[in-house]
């Protein structure tokens, strides 16, 4: 599954909030693929190899949760994506329908 993501990071790898500075909205293209959903610069090219920058911001979702984020109401469509090393990013899709389909395919995993 592919498509457009806005992420904002709430809380990092040892649990705690994320400091200021760090906690803005960004637009990536998302992939997952196998247990990795890739949060990609650019648009999804088969071929092309990942770059540095898109493997630091890949999420390994093996044991990770997904759900509809009930506590944040500034956007809508956020999903909320708890890893197993305590991260917790909000993830924005573009409706309803795509943030459903995500949290589903997240879970699945
Ligand atoms: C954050 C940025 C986010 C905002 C966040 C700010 O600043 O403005 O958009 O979240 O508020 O801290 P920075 O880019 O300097 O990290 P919202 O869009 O959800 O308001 P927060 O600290 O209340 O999460």
């Amino acid at each position: 599954k592919h498509g457009v993501l806005n992420r904002k990071s709430h809380a990092d790898m040892d649990g705690k909030r994320t400091p200021r500075g760090r906690r803005g909205w960004k637009k990536f293209y998302a992939v997952l693929k196998g247990m990795i959903l890739y949060l990609q610069k650019d648009e999804y090219k088969p071929d092309a190899d990942i770059s540095e920058v898109d493997l630091k911001n890949a999420v390994r979702i093996h044991h990770a949760l997904a759900t509809r984020a009930m506590d944040y109401s500034k956007k809508a469509n956020v999903l909320k994506l708890k890893t197993s090393d305590w991260r917790v990013f909000l993830l924005q899709a573009p409706d309803e329908e795509e943030m459903m389909s995500w949290i589903f395919r997240i879970n699945l995993v």
